[in-house]
This record gives structure tokens, C-alpha cells and sequence, in this order.
């Protein structure tokens, strides 16, 4: 099997995590950046698994190696499960995480623990050289919080509280996240797989 990933990915967040969960599988894990492949992807689909492989596909077109892409978002229960697919577009993709942290926080507004129910979804996509394609989803559980908290990570971290922690996934050692994260676990199974084919 081809030694080398591609990860289809142009979110600098996503890439560190990703880079320090495959590091044990032995294979050299390199950003489109570093590949030297400059492509728009329009992420069309409906559900995390058709943008992943989206993604994945458009840049499986530009290379030999395997390519891996993750398409991941915040369920927020409340809210009918939004931001969702659209996490990245929520409220614009220039948008800074500062604001639509706090807008959600604000939406939120008045709603008791019980009710601030959300999830971070992650689906990962694999296209191997011979074409096969692979997909794994991982979830992790949280609560919205009512102010944002922490440093670390990216995106909606600041916001996302995880009630076994008593710490949101941005006070999180990023080992500490990746142990336990969407992205962490929906890695796990797609090394798996990769594994398995040897
Ligand atoms: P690529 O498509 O280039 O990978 P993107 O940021 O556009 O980058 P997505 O379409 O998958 O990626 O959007 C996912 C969004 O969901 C991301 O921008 C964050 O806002 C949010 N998100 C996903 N995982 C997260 C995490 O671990 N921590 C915080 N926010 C996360």
C-alpha cells in the first residue's frame, strides 16, 4: 500500500489534530499545501460523509497517494441541530469564531442545562489508489456553555463543555482532545481499516 496520505483539508486547526492522530500508522501525512495541490471544492453535499468524500475525490484526482478529508460540524439540539453541515458557513465563512460563538451563546439565552444538549460530528473519508473509498464517523457528546472558555483548539471549542471534563474542549491539552473528540475517534476507525489492508 501507497505509504503516503494526502490530507484534503485547507483548515490549519484540523490539520494539526489530524497530523498527531495518524502519526503511529507510520505514513507520511501531508497537507494539500505540501502536496502542491491548489484546487476549489465546492462541498455540495447533504451530510458530513458526501462533502468528506467530496473532497477526498477532488484531490484523490490530483495524486497517487491515499487521500483522507474530514467533514465535521457542532449539533446544537436546541437549535434543531445547527449549525450542522453548515458549521463552517454559519453566519459567513469570514465570520470570526469570537462572534458566532457568542451569537450562539446568545441564542441560547435563558435555556437550562438540560436543553443545551450538542454534539461535534466528524466523518472522515478515504479514496485509496485503487480507487476504493472508504468512510468512519466518530461523535463526541457536550453541552453548549454560557460563556466561551479556553485557548486551545479552534473553531467552536471555546463553547462546547464537556460535563466529564468540567472543562470545554478548548481547555483541553490537544492529547486530551484527540483521546476523545469526533475527529479523534472517527481517525481511530479509519486507521483501522487502513491497518487492515495492510
Ligand atoms: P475543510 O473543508 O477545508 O476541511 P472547513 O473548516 O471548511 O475546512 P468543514 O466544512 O468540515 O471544514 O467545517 C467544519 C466546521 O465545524 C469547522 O470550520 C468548525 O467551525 C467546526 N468544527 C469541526 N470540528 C471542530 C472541532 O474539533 N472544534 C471546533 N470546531 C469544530
Amino acid at each position: 500500500m501507497q505509504r503516503k496520505i494526502v490530507f484534503a483539508t485547507g483548515n490549519a486547526g484540523k490539520v494539526k489534530e489530524v497530523q498527531a492522530i495518524l502519526a503511529d500508522l507510520g505514513m507520511e501525512v501531508l497537507t494539500m499545501k505540501e502536496a502542491g495541490i491548489k484546487i476549489d471544492i465546492e462541498e455540495n453535499g447533504s451530510t458530513y460523509e458526501e462533502n468528506a468524500l467530496i473532497k477526498a475525490r477532488a484531490v484523490a484526482a490530483c495524486t497517487d497517494a491515499i487521500v483522507m478529508a474530514d467533514d465535521s460540524g457542532l449539533e446544537i439540539d436546541y437549535l434543531g441541530g445547527e449549525p450542522g453541515v453548515f458549521s463552517a458557513r454559519y453566519m459567513g465563512e469570514d465570520t470570526s469564531y469570537r462572534i458566532k460563538n457568542n451569537h450562539l451563546i446568545q441564542r441560547l439565552a435563558g435555556v437550562p442545562d438540560e436543553k443545551r444538549t450538542a454534539r461535534f460530528v466528524c466523518a472522515i473519508a478515504a479514496v485509496l489508489p485503487n480507487g476504493e473509498e472508504l468512510t468512519t464517523r466518530g461523535i463526541v457528546e457536550g453541552l453548549i456553555g454560557y460563556e466561551e472558555a479556553g485557548e486551545n483548539g479552534f473553531g467552536y471549542d471555546p463553547i462546547f463543555y464537556l460535563p466529564e471534563f468540567g472543562r470545554t474542549t478548548a481547555q483541553l491539552s490537544a492529547e486530551e482532545k484527540n483521546q476523545i473528540s469526533h475527529r479523534g475517534r472517527a481517525l481511530e476507525l479509519m486507521k483501522e481499516q487502513l491497518r487492515a489492508r495492510g
